[in-house]
């Protein structure tokens, strides 16, 4: 009797409930470098070796550990270029009575899961992914009886349910959120926690010359690749974070400085997706420093809202929320995203900046992501499936469950408000404040409307005016819409056409591939 347990490029943790439900001596682990992974986006080179060099180490990890493990590359010359036709394979070469496979963290790839049995007249027993701290069940009993999915109240009850940072019922430290401790802009500082840096061993240096030779077409750099691709160095990286960075991660938590990469953020959403990492117990450990008087109540009560809080509560909208989900577009926004995104190369300062950063490491913070080029990409008023699918292509974290949420629903709007109660829009002011970036910028923050202007600012009341019907109502956003209606009509009119002006220069390129 033999089982095959398929892992996917996503699962790579030896605590995988597939594992869990089988037996090493009687099972064969199947893992599948396939075409159409590496292909569903133009995934950032980044991306392509940090995956498939970690699941080369882990299938190493999985034999250490007394598995047996099938193991299809890329290169193989009978590889199908699916994982449908690499199972099909695998069934012809190991003849299982039945397939364990923990369930897949998309619903392009569960519907292929979901197939299997039907195809193969192989009984398929799908596992929930138990490294998620909530389950589907407890997101829809949560979900279904409420109007509103506020993440808040999500939180709060996670923090309850887990007991993380929980004292006799009550909230430790007597609140729940400091949310409004943790917006200080940064200062240069020489003193600032780097993250590790991991040299290539050889397994990577050749999914480097894999990935140079057969995606040179992808977007993104190679030079200096330096990610952890194993458990055991993400687990450094892990305690880096905890020992030297958490301290000040919430004070710093939204701010931004010229080519600092890193600042006080942990740089671990990539192993955590991918599996090397669990996220529970990073939150615990975090509520371990506070206990121990190592990091203060602001940063580990921001570290662990962000995983216990955001992270889950993405999760659980993505499934909830269906497959045509990524078909939303509350604003009705279709322009091309500019062909810059894709090089970094334009005079505003903040989107080289962060742009160029996204290019090189395929990284970039969620200040970053969320205020600076989502940001843009909203008040040009670029379709919402198409910065989707930049998001998910460029960044070394993408997942679509994590990222269409993210993306489409907070950054985009393009839910009309199921994950936001208003549009993350901002005119430079905001990036000033939380950045040293308007200091070096060709434009001038201060300004609507002149040659040297900030584009930002005539965008976002562009923005503001043209979507009076959908938004004017939103009582968060009264105010600006106050602002707006006390200029004059000549103020009005020369803003307008200061950001029309703006709209009309975009390269409306972008990649054409979309
Ligand atoms: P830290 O700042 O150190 O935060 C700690 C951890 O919290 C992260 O490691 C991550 O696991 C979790 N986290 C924080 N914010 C979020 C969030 N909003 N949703 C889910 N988890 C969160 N995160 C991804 O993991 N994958 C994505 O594809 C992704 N796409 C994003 C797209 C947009 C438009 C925006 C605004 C945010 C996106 N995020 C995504 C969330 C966030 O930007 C990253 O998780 C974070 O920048 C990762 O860096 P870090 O590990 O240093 O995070
Ligand atoms: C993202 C990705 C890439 C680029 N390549 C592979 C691959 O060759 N084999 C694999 O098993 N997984 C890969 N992945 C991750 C999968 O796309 C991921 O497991 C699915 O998104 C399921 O959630
Ligand atoms: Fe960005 Fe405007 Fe500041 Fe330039 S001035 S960096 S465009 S916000």
């Amino acid at each position: 009797m033999t089982v095959l347990v398929p892992i996917l490029g996503d699962q790579l943790s030896l605590n995988l409930s597939s594992l869990a439900a089988a037996d090493p001596a009687t099972s064969v682990v199947l893992m599948m470098e396939v075409a159409e992974e590496t292909q569903y986006v133009r995934h950032h080179k980044t991306k392509l070796v940090f995956i498939l060099s970690a699941m080369r180490h882990h299938a190493e990890a999985l034999r250490d550990a007394g598995w047996t493990v099938d193991y299809v590359r890329l290169d193989d010359p009978d590889n199908s270029g699916s994982f449908t036709g690499e199972i099909a394979r695998a069934i012809a070469r190991h003849a299982p009575d039945r397939i364990v496979v923990t369930e897949a963290g998309e619903w392009r790839v569960a519907a292929m899961l979901d197939g299997w049995e039907t195809l193969f007249g192989t009984p398929v027993d799908q596992r929930p992914d138990t490294r998620f701290i909530c389950s589907h069940a407890a997101f829809e009993e949560w979900a279904s009886s409420r109007s509103v999915l506020t993440m808040e109240w999500f939180y709060r009850r996670m923090r309850a349910a887990t007991g993380l940072l929980m004292e006799g019922g009550k909230p430790v430290g007597g609140r729940w959120n400091y949310d409004k401790e943790n917006r200080r802009a940064a200062e240069r500082d020489l003193l600032m926690p780097q993250p590790l840096a991991f040299t290539p061993d050889a397994i990577t240096r050749e999914v480097i010359a894999l990935v140079e030779q057969r995606f040179a077409h992808h977007p993104g750099s190679l030079d200096g690749f330096d990610y952890a691709v194993t458990a055991a160095d993400a687990e450094r990286q892990a305690a880096s974070f905890m020992a030297n960075a958490l301290p000040q991660f919430g004070d710093y938590e939204d701010a931004m400085l010229t080519g600092e990469r890193f600042l006080w953020h942990s740089i671990l959403s990539p192993y955590i997706n991918a599996g090397l990492l669990d996220p529970l117990d990073l939150c615990r450990r975090a509520a371990a420093a506070y206990a121990a008087g190592h990091a203060p109540i602001n940063s580990v009560e921001g570290y662990i809202r962000q995983i216990l809080g955001w992270r889950e509560y993405m999760r659980g909208i993505y499934w909830r929320e269906g497959p045509d989900y990524v078909e939303r577009n509350f604003l009705g926004h279709t322009r091309a995203l500019p062909g810059w995104y894709w090089t970094g190369q334009t005079d505003l300062e903040c989107l080289a900046e962060t742009l160029g950063q996204t290019l090189a490491t395929a990284h970039a913070h969620h200040i970053q992501r969320l205020m600076v080029i989502g940001n843009f990409a909203l008040l040009i008023g670029a379709d919402p499936k198409a910065v989707h699918h930049w998001y998910l292509e460029v960044y070394l974290d993408a997942y679509e469950w994590v990222e269409l949420p993210n993306t489409l629903g907070m950054s985009q709007f393009g839910d009309g408000g199921l994950l936001g109660s208003k549009p993350y829009v901002s005119s430079g002011a905001y990036i000033n404040r939380m950045s040293d970036y308007c200091g070096q910028c060709r434009y001038d923050v201060t300004k609507r409307v002149g040659e040297d202007a900030c584009p930002f600012n005539a965008l976002y009341w562009h923005f503001l005016d043209r979507h009076r019907d959908k938004l004017g109502s939103n009582r968060r956003l009264a105010m600006p819409y106050r602002t707006w209606d006390r200029q004059s009509a000549a103020a009005q009119a020369s803003t307008l056409a200061q950001a029309t002006a703006f709209l009309d220069t975009l390269d409306a390129g972008g990649d054409g591939d979309y």
